[in-house]
């Protein structure tokens, strides 16, 4: 048995070997290991609004909130009031509970396509549950996922485009049978005729998507595509699945599809609205909804779905955002912050920022990203450099160039100007 003593306040460095004897990779999702950028991740001892600090007492900018959750900052009082007064009553029953009522509730107000929601404790759980209903629903077993989305490590989602895109896929993981890779036809973002194409040479059950892609960078749709695939899709009797596990309180109130005006059949959610707690959500119309146990026969279960502790995190979370007020400070936050990253760039140093609200990525690139191939093309080399040099000067970047930067109420417009002066530096070193 390891006999090391946690309470060793030791380095990220040490903490990191230690870890790698226990952890696989020293961590619980492979992100974090900074293999994409280099360099040995920094073990965060506490978050305090818009900052970070590691284990060695350097002090961080935090962008990435968590991979998102965080939109509020890190440990809100409100946030961290509820969750102590709730914890006090008991974590978790096993039992219906008032908070998950709650919970849902701001769900179905904010959310135009819902009508009923089931909570779950993950983003991956609350997509591999849609996918099974919506197959459920239609009686269909292939869908259509986007080359560069990603809707966490369910079987059907780990594949990427068979030879000729629009064909069958093959495994993107080992451990996938390729019977079930081949359930699911890849094929790029922003193309929708490749979608109408599929859906005229298949029978799908639906077509999931990242309505705002954050898992190749940050890439919009292209405009008039969400609601040219909502069309299609309406006629081939296939279900639009919105994964808005990022977008979703992210980028407004109602997320991606109130942006867009554009209503799927079901959408999937997580990240904000558990308030920094393991949440996850799918929802949509009761007709569909309604199929799902006990109401219907498609089985979908979980130990601590709906325990109160994270519901009352995600509930107090979603009250602060409700009004919109802290999207219309984060829209300005996050302009100060695109604007200042593209003029401290020197004309032509190959660079392009790309934002929605407060989610934003730099490429290192002067054409438009519009979907996995352009994304590719980036110079993902010189990001590793970009991002150690961030590091270095206090700012703490996603570890990848395929990741959303993301911007919280915590911060305000002098951290946004220390991001920008650090840039301008670590442009000149790499
Ligand atoms: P989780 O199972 O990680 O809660 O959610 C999966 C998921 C589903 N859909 C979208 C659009 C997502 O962005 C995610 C998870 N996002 C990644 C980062 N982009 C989580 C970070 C990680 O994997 O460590």
């Amino acid at each position: 048995m390891t006999s090391y003593d946690p309470m060793i306040h030791d380095s990220s460095r040490g903490l990191l070997a230690e870890a790698e004897k226990c952890l696989v990779g020293g961590v619980n999702s492979p992100v974090r290991a900074f293999r994409s950028v280099g360099g040995s991740p920094p073990f965060i001892d506490r978050g305090e609004g818009s900052r970070v600090f590691d284990v060695d007492g350097n002090e961080y900018i935090d962008l990435v909130g968590s991979w998102g959750p965080l939109i509020l900052g890190h440990a809100h009082p409100a946030v961290v009031e509820t969750i102590v007064k709730t914890a006090g009553r008991g974590t978790s029953f096993g039992a219906p509970c008032r908070q998950e009522l709650e919970l849902a509730r701001m769900v179905v107000s904010l959310v135009p396509s819902v009508e009923k929601v089931r909570f779950v404790c993950s983003g991956t759980e609350a997509t591999m549950s849609a996918l099974r209903l919506a197959r459920a629903a239609t009686g269909r077993t292939k869908i259509v996922k986007m080359a560069g989305h990603y809707h966490g490590h369910g079987d059907s989602f780990l594949v990427s485009a068979g030879s000729g895109a629009l064909t069958l896929g093959t495994p993107d993981s080992p451990g996938v049978p390729p019977g079930l890779a081949a359930e699911t036809i890849v094929v790029p973002f922003n193309d929708a005729a490749a979608v109408e194409q599929v859906l005229r040479e298949h029978e799908i059950a639906c077509v999931i998507l990242e309505p705002i892609a954050g898992n190749m960078g940050v890439v919009p749709p292209a405009p008039g595509y969400l609601q040219r695939l909502r069309g299609a899709t309406l006629a081939a009797g296939a279900v639009l699945i919105f994964d808005e596990v990022m977008t979703g309180f992210r980028v407004g109130p109602g997320g991606a599809q109130e942006r867009y005006d554009v209503v799927p059949d079901l959408t999937t959610m997580g990240k904000v609205i558990g308030g920094g707690l393991p949440v996850g959500a799918y929802g949509g119309p009761a007709a569909l909804m309604d199929q799902v146990a006990p109401s219907g026969p498609v089985y979908q279960a979980g130990t601590l779905a709906g325990n109160p502790l994270a519901m009352a995190a995600g509930a107090v979370t979603l009250s602060l955002l409700a009004d919109g007020e802290i999207f219309e400070r984060l829209e300005l936050l996050g302009s100060r912050l695109e604007d200042g990253l593209k003029t401290t760039a020197s004309a032509g140093a190959g660079l392009r920022v790309q934002r929605v609200g407060s989610m934003l990525t730099l490429f290192f690139t002067e054409d438009e990203v519009n979907n996995l191939e352009s994304a590719t093309a980036a110079d993902h080399e010189r990001f590793g450099r970009y991002h150690a040099a961030m590091l270095q000067a206090g700012i703490y970047l996603p570890p990848s160039g395929y990741e959303a930067w993301f911007l919280s109420a915590a911060h305000g417009e002098a951290d946004v100007d220390r991001i920008v002066e650090a840039h301008r530096k670590a442009l000149d070193q790499t």
